[in-house]
């Protein structure tokens, strides 16, 4: 008898996040309850999230109370499912990763870093079915020292290489051979202005043949936008916008089968939308009178409760200054049912010549971490500094964000 195994990959929820402000409370719950019903319906055996389930190390109360009685509701209804979760760039690994040995009681795993356990089984009705590499978002700490090529790509090409022997190792004929990871991929498309710029992010894009070829499906996360990589390497992407210019991705989940241990099937489920994102104008930024004329023709029902109105995203470009802008807005948005989320003012003048010849001016806060090093680097030294260095620097600069993350001192 045909052996059958059917997958759910999702990752980037970023629970707890907000958008300018607003909370995404609603959202999140109604995508766990549309997933709890994708899993029942699709007679789900084991759940794969990858990475970024909080927005945030230190999520607030609200966000991990809704991601445990989502685990909880899970075991109520499918009693045998198996829940995988591994942590990315914006969860505290060891903060994740405490509730575990509980949750393990609920065939839920979770693995926050490399030196936890990252072969995990997934199970069907007649035991260990697949075996997942499931390696979580590996910070410098994480990485063994290699000696030759780009530190962090041999770095995290090792961690690979280990942990898919060991479960290649444990594998059986008609077990299947899965890797999760939450990191940047060669030719991948990050979003505008989600993703937080990670190691293993563009400058250290990983090769998609970090995975062998035995390995049937790769579930990643960290990219907001679902994408494949190849055939069987796939980001599922976040279920809901996390930024406005998110509104256009095709929020998803995954479904993949294997039979005897081989891929055999792959779908996608669409998230329904819980709460709109207006853009106006749709395309970019339009004039003040483009803009006011859109607004005043928005439609938006009277009748839907606050935190369920569309969020809006004002696009304007103007040539000279109007110092009452937010008032000619509001003013045109008087008695519609959105919430206001942002003005963006785009001025002609900086695309004129004068761009071409004076740059123009970036605010510290504009750059990356990698750009300020490299600028400073660039006022002492000749050329670039090495890939050493600047793996040192991200070890370090890294640690520092974690520290201030977690609250500590
Ligand atoms: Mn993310």
């Amino acid at each position: 008898m045909t052996r059958r195994l059917t997958l759910c990959h999702t990752s980037d929820w970023h629970l707890g996040h907000t958008l300018h402000g607003h909370p995404r409370e609603e959202e999140h719950a109604a995508f766990l309850a549309f997933l709890l019903d994708v899993l029942e319906r699709e007679a789900v055996d084991g759940l794969l999230v990858a990475g970024d389930v909080f927005d945030s190390a230190n999520p607030p109360a609200s966000a991990q109370a809704m991601l445990y009685a989502f685990l909880a509701d899970a075991r109520r209804r499918m009693p045998s499912l198996d829940v995988l979760i591994t942590a990315g760039n914006h969860d505290s690994p060891g903060r994740l990763a405490a509730a575990d040995p509980v949750l393990r009681a609920i065939g839920v795993r979770v693995v926050g870093t490399a030196r936890d356990d990252m072969v995990v089984p997934l199970h069907d009705t007649r035991g260990v079915a697949a075996w997942v590499a499931a390696v979580p978002y590996l910070r410098p700490s994480d990485l063994p020292r290699v000696t030759e090529g780009d530190p962090m790509v041999e770095g995290v090409r090792a961690v690979y290489a280990e942990v898919l022997a060991a479960a290649r190792a444990r594998r059986e004929p008609t077990q299947a051979l899965l890797a999760m990871g939450h990191c940047h991929m060669v030719d991948a498309t990050p979003s505008e202005l989600s993703e937080r710029k990670i190691l293993g992010g563009p400058q250290h894009a990983l090769p998609a043949d970090l995975f062998g070829d035995d390995v049937g499906y790769v579930a990643l996360g960290h990219l907001h936008l679902a994408q494949a990589v190849t055939e069987r390497v796939h980001y599922s992407g976040s279920p809901i916008p996390l930024s406005l210019p998110e509104e256009s991705y095709p929020h998803q989940v995954r479904i993949v089968r294997f039979e005897d241990g081989r891929p055999a099937a792959q779908a996608t489920h669409r998230v329904p939308r819980l709460v709109d994102v207006y853009r106006v104008p749709r395309d970019g930024p339009g004039t003040l009178e483009e803009v006011l004329a859109q607004l005043d023709a928005l439609e938006a029902p009277a009748d839907v409760p606050h935190s369920r109105q569309p969020l809006l995203d004002v696009r304007v470009r103007l040539d000279v200054p109007v110092p009452d802008l937010r008032q000619q807005i509001e003013a045109a948005l008087e008695g519609k049912a959105v919430r206001l989320v942002k003005i963006g003012v785009e001025y002609a003048g900086v695309a004129g010549p004068l761009a071409e010849v004076v740059p123009p001016r970036r605010q510290l806060g504009d750059l990356t971490v990698e750009e300020v090093f490299r600028q400073s680097y660039a006022r002492r030294f000749e050329g670039d500094p090495s890939p050493a260095l600047l793996a040192a620097f991200h070890e370090v600069a890294e640690a520092a964000r974690h520290r201030l993350e977690e609250g500590g001192t």
